[in-house]
């Protein structure tokens, strides 16, 4: 390994160069045509998208490192999709509005400070390395946040609700530590 990726390796994380498929239940079955992905909760009006209006929407590629908990991290992942603060152009948030609580299929969720979600390189990607999400990585859509572990990137997103208090999500119930940086290995 390279002086510089060893600096880019945060505490008990070794590297991968392929990566790993890691979530609970099975791979959800997805029919576009009844799919939609919605802003709700604590916003003046809410929105929704069919994945044909989605896909129309302004796209950009983030390349980043990405770190699960489990130990592995990957250097320089590539992907392309709507960035959150596009999104967030659509929706005008009560001043309520602390926190989000992203909601995938099946039940499955993902919690962060609204401050965290707002970051400049968050990505709600339908694309890969140069090609179409794979089902088992979250197509259509999912969540990329560089800054935490990997579970806050939620596979197969559907909607984020904005709330005034926070709630743990999925891996959080399950004991995960709710901010999950893993720069402090949390
Ligand atoms: N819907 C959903 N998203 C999820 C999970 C999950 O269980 N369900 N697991 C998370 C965890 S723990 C990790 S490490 C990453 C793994 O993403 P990958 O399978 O694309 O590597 O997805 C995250 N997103
Ligand atoms: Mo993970």
């Amino acid at each position: 390994m390279s002086a510089e990726a060893r600096m880019r390796l945060p505490p008990h994380q070794r590297l991968v160069d392929r990566m790993p498929v890691l979530h609970d239940g099975p791979v959800p079955r997805i029919d576009l045509a009844s799919w939609d992905f919605r802003l709700f909760g604590l916003v003046e009006s809410e929105v929704r998208w069919t994945y044909p209006e989605f896909r129309a929407l302004p796209s950009r590629e983030v390349i980043c490192d990405v770190h699960c908990v489990t130990g592995w991290s990957m250097l320089d992942t590539r992907w392309e999709g709507v960035p959150v603060r596009e999104v967030m152009r659509h929706v005008r948030l009560k001043p309520e509005a602390r926190y989000v609580l992203i909601h995938a299929e099946r039940g499955f969720t993902a919690n962060l400070p609204l401050e965290v979600f707002l970051a400049e390189e968050n990505l709600f990607a339908w694309g890969y390395e140069g090609r179409e999400l794979a089902p088992e990585h979250g197509w259509p859509l999912r969540l990329v946040v560089p800054s935490r572990y990997f579970w806050k990137s939620a596979k197969w997103v559907r909607a984020v609700e904005f709330l005034d208090h926070d709630v743990p999500g999925f891996w959080e119930r399950a004991g995960y530590h709710n901010n999950a940086d893993p720069w402090k290995y949390q």
